[in-house]
């Protein structure tokens, strides 16, 4: 009887994850045709039930990464709102300069946001993928982030029904053992309105979408549908406390599939 007890209350401390959150550097685009200025909004959000917008800080920073050479981005962003389904939210524009062909790999590396509901701070270090003219320059090379997640498939042209993998590391070394969130972004960001779009799918019943990474880091997952698709690897990264609360230091990473037609 104590046990089951025990076992309820267990349960019931357990804080409510059954949505994702998920910091989005959304590009209307990820093959970049012509060359120029790229706008990407930053926005903490949760973009599978197009749920609540969570306010977002300059981040500590934001760089893009383009044949190994890093071009620091924090001076372009700019303040802005965006509305999703629930709410308004604190979010940020900023622009990635894409000139020459090949890979141009987003990083933001966020502050701690303190999540009040589950009493601690979450700061998701977040990379997306654009290219230019199809080459392929350095979408498979680790950035040296505290935490990140590595693609083990070129990330921006996935085809929708194949799989995508992914090695999470921490430190440089591959993590065991680490919950991946999987969420699609079935609502996006309007770049123009500051909107959300209206949402073409709902998630699943059950909650998040999880896979938990393998001895060697990885974790696959059937992509079923075309569209921006975002893993959260949940307290990879090596610092677990910030200002004497909890940190969950997650990596992020977003691909973008494709139907064959
Ligand atoms: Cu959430």
């Amino acid at each position: 009887m104590k046990t089951i007890l025990l076992a309820a209350a267990t349960a019931l401390a357990i804080p409510a994850t059954a949505s994702a959150h998920f910091l989005l550097e959304y590009t209307e685009d990820t093959m970049i045709e012509a060359p120029g200025e790229v706008p990407v909004k930053l926005i903490f959000w949760h973009p599978f039930e197009n749920g609540h917008v969570m306010d977002l800080e300059m981040p500590q920073e934001f760089f893009v990464l383009h044949n190994g050479e890093r071009t620091d981005l924090l001076g372009t962003l700019e303040p802005v709102t965006f509305t999703g389904g629930e709410n308004e939210g604190a979010a940020l524009v900023g622009a990635v300069p894409v000139r020459r062909s090949g890979d141009y790999v987003l990083v933001t590396v966020p502050q701690p946001y303190f999540e009040a509901s589950e009493d601690l701070y979450i700061q998701q270090i977040t990379k997306a993928f654009l290219n230019r003219n199809q080459l392929p320059t350095d979408w498979a090379e680790p950035v040296g982030l505290p935490t990140e997640i590595v693609p083990l498939n070129k990330p921006y042209n996935v085809i929708a029904g194949s799989t995508f993998s992914g090695q999470v590391l921490r430190d440089g070394a591959p993590a065991a053992g680490v919950e991946i969130e999987i969420e699609y972004m079935a609502a996006e960001p309007d770049m123009t309105s500051g909107a959300a779009t209206q949402p073409v799918v709902t998630p699943p019943p059950g909650g998040s979408v999880v896979a938990v990474t393998g001895p060697d880091g990885t974790f696959t997952f059937g992509v079923p549908r075309a569209g921006h698709w975002g893993f959260a690897a949940l307290g990879s990264g090596p610092v677990t406390e910030h200002e004497g609360k909890e940190l969950s230091q997650d990596a992020v990473i977003w691909i973008r599939a494709w139907d064959l037609e």
